[in-house]
């Protein structure tokens, strides 16, 4: 039975989580830091959880992304919410969450039999939309239209990943690059020094 949630986040270096914001071209830099980490989550998963289990606690892992179900655009696990729940940060507007290290980067998770200490959480409001409805750099940057204050138009937003997917394919040859990024590139807490 899992008892604890282990939660980590790998910030992206600033080039990257700046990058479309500074550009109009195609997210390709971007696209490389997402197709790049993704396996190394599954390394970085599997050595916990045999850390874990070597010391008598069943773990279970939890794939970085591509976990949803085409029909709804939802998955069974939310790992940024795990993330909130475990204390990493709190969500911006553009849905995205963001911790002491900013909120350009990707989160993975691990659950655990292990009873751990949880992390204190991140209390401070980060996101300047959600503190006094200034900022909202994200709605505005949003090359389809998808994101809004109440919610987002998941369909549309794939489009536009997908859409960018196959332009990082042609221009670099880098497969399964799904990627846009522009609403949190232009966050001013993207990326945390
Ligand atoms: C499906 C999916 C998509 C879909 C739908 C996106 C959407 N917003 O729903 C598409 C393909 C469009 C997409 C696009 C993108 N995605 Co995406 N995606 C996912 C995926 C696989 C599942 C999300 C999901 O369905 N979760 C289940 C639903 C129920 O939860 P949720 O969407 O997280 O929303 C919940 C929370 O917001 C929560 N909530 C709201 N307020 C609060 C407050 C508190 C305190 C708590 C606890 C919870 C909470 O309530 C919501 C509903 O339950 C996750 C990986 C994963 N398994 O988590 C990545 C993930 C969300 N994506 C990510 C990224 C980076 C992107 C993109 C930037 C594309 C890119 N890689 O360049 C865009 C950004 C779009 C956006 N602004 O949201 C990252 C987010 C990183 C971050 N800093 O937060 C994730 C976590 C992948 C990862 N492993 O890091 N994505």
């Amino acid at each position: 039975m899992a008892v604890s949630v282990i939660s980590y986040f790998v910030p992206f270096t600033k080039p990257v989580a700046r990058f479309t914001r500074e550009s109009g071209q195609i997210p390709a830099i971007w696209g490389e830091a997402y197709a790049v980490i993704n396996p190394y989550f599954d390394e970085v998963n599997s050595a916990i959880k045999g850390y874990l289990e070597d010391k008598g606690f069943p773990s279970f892992t939890i794939a970085a992304t591509h976990t949803y179900n085409e029909a709804d655009m939802k998955s069974m696990w939310s790992h940024r919410s795990a993330a909130a729940i475990a204390g990493l940060g709190t969500f911006g507007a553009n849905r995205m969450l963001i911790t002491p290290r900013g909120a350009a980067g990707r989160f993975s998770t691990v659950l655990t039999a292990a009873r751990l200490t949880p992390t204190p959480p991140v209390a401070e409001e980060m996101c300047p939309y959600k503190r006094d409805g200034s900022c909202g750099l994200c709605f505005k940057i949003c090359p389809v239209h998808a994101l809004h204050s109440d919610g987002i138009d998941r369909f549309a937003c794939q489009a536009e990943t997908r859409k960018n997917e196959k332009l990082i394919k042609e221009s670099t040859g880098l497969s399964q690059a799904d990627v846009c990024g522009k609403c949190i590139s232009v966050c001013p807490y993207a990326y945390i020094d």
